[in-house]
């Protein structure tokens, strides 16, 4: 057996053949300086396995293999019904490799399984086979301008595509990126977080038995400072999207400068969430819970700064507090009641207890969690669902994003101080409202600065709605239609019918 794949068990007991290689050209191959990176299970602290790391000499050749793709009249003079016809075949596959691809993530993630099977990887069948029936649905436009004149304009694919995603969703961020990139003829090298590598290298595997042609659909591990920067760096990538940090996303962007790639940024948020005295409390406090540890709260969209208006703060609190300890369940992500696993890394895990330690020198009142959490056989990085109550907007906890099960509460007495509070930070991805008075909840949402509001809800996201934000949450939009923008350039072609000269 060649040392590009390995035979593993999962804690569940599945077994398959993880691959370790890069992939590239539909192949898997060893990096070249024979780099490897190593990933831990978040749960026991034990490698799970290493796989290849990419340097920037395997990027030059998954790029050349990208541009190579998209210059191949194969690829390129597709009957757009047939790339749909690939999605579509793609998309089946992943959904009759579901468990497998749900098992790896729960490992090499801590997601428990039942929301990986269940929400992650049937969101990417659906992502897939969303942005299949747009395949031959991309149409250009003819412009009237006068009779002697033909103006139209056609939609091209960008190019070749650099893509560079996190660890918290793996494969559905890999999903949105490779959807409306694929749907528009583009073709893409992807590069996964070196936090969590496993899941899409399996997913590699049902691109060639799609029928992709190979250099289509490139996909690498590797570290950040050198496989990423390379992608966003490279003069032949045409475009760059990126899920992560705001500062990463800014370094990106600078990088991506040096040949004027088209960029789309999702990056870090500290979305609020205002609960009015006249919303439905008991559902309130339900989608408030839902809307921040979800995930372990490692979601960019995470409602973290929950403002309650001021009659009913105290009652909040307390049903809060009761929601939290009954519904976060804790544990082995692989068991089947568990709400939360660790957190994906030492590092994270880290995080997130600095924020605490940050909250109570603040002086912030601890009312739950704040210490890791230990009855889970002593090992993992898992973190007891934490609540500061009585947060100034000053404090660091208010203002940062923590990406943890970590939520602040404050108070807010009118309308008006809620809306200024809310959009009081530099970010602006999500918001959610809670209030029964319909004119109110609409007067709120057109106030807020953010590119998503949720009503009465949070976190709701939808393949087929956009998804992104503004100020430094990021730039362009992924999901729904708007999704294709980034992918397509519009081709003005002016076409002389008999104007003389
Ligand atoms: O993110 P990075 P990290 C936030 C969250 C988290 C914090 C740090 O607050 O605690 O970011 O996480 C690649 N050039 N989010 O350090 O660095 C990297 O390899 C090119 C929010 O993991 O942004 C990975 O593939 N690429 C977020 C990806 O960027 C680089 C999800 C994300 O890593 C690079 C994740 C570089 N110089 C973290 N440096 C969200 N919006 O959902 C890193 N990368």
């Amino acid at each position: 057996m060649s040392d590009l794949t390995i035979e593993l068990t999962a804690p569940n007991g599945r077994k398959y053949s993880q691959p370790r290689g890069l992939f590239i050209n539909n192949e898997f191959v060893a990096s070249k300086s024979g780099e490897t990176l190593s990933t831990v299970n978040p749960s026991d602290e034990k490698e799970i396995c290493t796989v290849y790391a990419a340097g920037p000499e395997d990027v030059d050749i998954a790029v050349a293999a990208a541009r190579k793709a998209f210059k191949d009249p194969t690829w390129r003079d597709m009957d757009s019904t047939q790339r749909g016809d690939l999605m579509f075949k793609f998309a089946s596959l992943i959904d009759e490799h579901k468990e497998t691809l749900a098992t790896i993530e729960t490992w090499d993630n801590g997601k428990p399984y039942q929301i990986a099977l269940n929400h992650d990887v049937a969101g990417v069948v659906d992502c897939i086979k969303y942005y299949a029936g747009y395949a031959n649905k991309i149409h250009g436009q003819v412009i009237n301008t006068n009779p002697t004149k033909l103006a139209y304009v056609v939609r091209e694919p960008v190019g070749v595509c650099g893509q560079i995603i996190p660890w918290n969703f793996p494969l559905a961020m890999a999903a949105w990126k490779i959807g409306p990139a694929i749907c528009t003829g583009n073709t893409i090298v992807i590069k996964a977080a070196e936090q969590t590598p496993l899941s899409i290298l399996y997913l590699a595997t049902l691109i060639e038995k799609a029928g992709f042609p190979p250099g289509v659909i490139n996909i690498i591990n590797g570290y950040g400072r050198t496989a990423g920067a390379a992608l966003a760096q490279h003069l032949d990538v045409d475009k760059i999207a990126f899920t992560g940090s705001t500062a990463t996303g800014k370094e990106i962007m600078k990088m991506a400068a040096i040949n004027m790639k088209n960029i789309t940024l999702e990056t870090g948020g500290k979305s609020p969430n205002i609960v009015f005295d006249d919303c439905d409390l008991d559902q309130a406090v339900k989608w408030s819970h839902i809307g921040i540890m979800y995930n372990q709260g490692q979601v960019c969209t995470a409602t973290s700064r929950i403002l309650v208006q001021e009659g009913i703060y105290d009652k909040f609190i307390e049903l809060f507090k009761e929601q939290v300890a009954k519904a976060s369940v804790v544990g082995d992500p692989f068991k089947d009641n568990t709400f939360q696993g660790p957190q994906v890394t030492k590092a994270q895990f880290d995080r997130v207890l600095s924020y605490i330690d940050a909250g109570k020198s603040a002086g912030a009142n601890l009312v739950a969690g704040g210490e890791a959490f230990k009855d889970v056989g002593g090992k993992g990085f898992f973190i007891a669902p934490t609540i500061f109550t009585g947060v100034k907007d000053d404090m660091k906890i208010y203002r940062e994003e923590v990406f943890g099960p970590f939520v602040v509460i404050s108070s807010f007495k009118t309308e008006e101080e809620a809306i200024r509070r809310a959009n009081d930070t530099t970010y602006g991805l999500g918001a959610a409202l809670f209030t029964e008075n319909i004119a109110k909840a609409h007067r709120v949402a057109r106030l807020i600065e953010s590119g998503m509001v949720w009503i009465n809800s949070s976190n709701d996201s939808d393949t087929r709605v956009p998804f992104g934000g503004v100020k430094q949450s990021g730039i362009g939009r992924e999901c729904g239609e708007a999704g294709l923008e980034a992918y397509t350039n519009k081709k003005a072609i002016h076409v002389n019918l008999g104007t003389k000269l």
